[in-house]
């Protein structure tokens, strides 16, 4: 079987407070197409693809927040895209808001999940590390309360056969951390999907702002480098809401090197052909884990009280 795979990102350009479920889904189609048609038989799109960036507002009105979740997956909004993929044979990988009901709770979470070439669900993931902040804070000028209104993913890190590879997913702020890498390929993640929305202004520490494009390939493509694994990571870019949104998004080889990245804000979309088995250049050598790894120097990383 081929270890090729040809893998698209879909970068999404802004989305409107007001615009609906089915107009962001044509949007995502029209990629879905053109990806099809440039032979991508995987495609990924951004973080919270489906609605504009909700944690920057403060809700206090419990439906009104709710109206950015979807409870099932597919939903009525999202079952075309599932359709499509079936039909032209091409999967994705989805970020979305998830609501569900469980032990007479709510549960809300960051998530992201893998679709088939057959249109069926693979795999699914809920956001490790959680950015910003739990309570309203009106001296921003904008919130990040992704703390207060999704509760962290137990179950860690994953990896999923599929697309004849080993297929790994992450979101947004999980790329800053090299745990979200590292515990990726010891699982055997050889492509490592990563959707994000990432406002250029960071309110804590305005003086930063200018390196967010740098920081934001830095920690991918140092990601794909230690670990020898294929990066995709797909912004939602652009001004959204007055809000600035890096974008991009990029495709990223087991060197660390960027293959193919996106020039502009918009809905825009870019593909490269990844040969899995460059993933062995790295992991057989220089980052040859069973032969120089020293986990037993490591211990710290899991402290707790760290
Ligand atoms: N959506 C995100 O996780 N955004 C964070 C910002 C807040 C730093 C990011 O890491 O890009």
């Amino acid at each position: 079987m081929s270890r090729h795979i040809v893998v698209g990102a879909a970068q999404l350009g802004p989305i409107a407070r007001s615009e609906p479920r089915s107009r962001v889904i044509e949007r995502m189609l029209a990629l879905l197409h053109k990806a099809h048609r440039r032979g991508a038989t995987l495609l990924v799109f951004p973080e919270l693809a489906l609605t504009t960036f909700f944690p920057r507002w403060f809700f206090d009105d419990a439906d009104e927040l709710d109206g950015f979740y979807e409870g099932e997956m597919p939903g009525e909004a999202t079952r075309p895209l599932f359709e499509a993929a079936r039909q032209l044979g091409i999967g994705f990988y989805l970020g979305y808001a998830e609501r569900i009901e469980s032990g007479g709770r709510v549960h809300r979470y960051n998530t992201s999940i893998l679709v088939d070439q057959a249109g069926e669900l693979v795999g699914k993931y809920r956001k490790v590390h959680l950015p910003g902040h739990h309570e309203h804070e009106p001296w921003r000028p904008f919130q990040h309360l992704e703390k207060r209104y999704f509760e962290p993913g137990e179950d860690g890190f994953g990896c999923w056969e599929a697309f004849g590879g080993k297929m790994g997913m992450a979101l947004c702020n999980d790329r800053r951390w090299p745990e979200t890498y590292r515990v990726s390929a010891l699982k055997g993640v050889e492509l490592l999907m990563l959707g994000y929305n990432t406002p250029i202004h960071y309110p804590p520490v305005p003086e930063h702002d200018h390196l967010q494009g740098f920081h934001n390939h830095l920690c991918m493509q140092a990601g794909a480098y230690q670990n020898g694994m294929w990066v995709v990571g797909v912004a939602k870019a652009g001004r959204e809401e007055g809000c600035d949104l890096l974008g991009q998004s990029c495709i990223i080889a087991p060197t660390g090197e960027i293959v193919a990245m996106a020039s502009t804000l918009e809905d825009e979309l870019i593909v490269h052909e990844c040969d899995l088995d460059r993933t062995r250049e790295i992991r057989e050598h220089i980052f040859n884990f069973r032969l120089h790894r020293r986990p037993e120097c490591y211990g710290v990383l899991v402290d707790d009280d760290q």
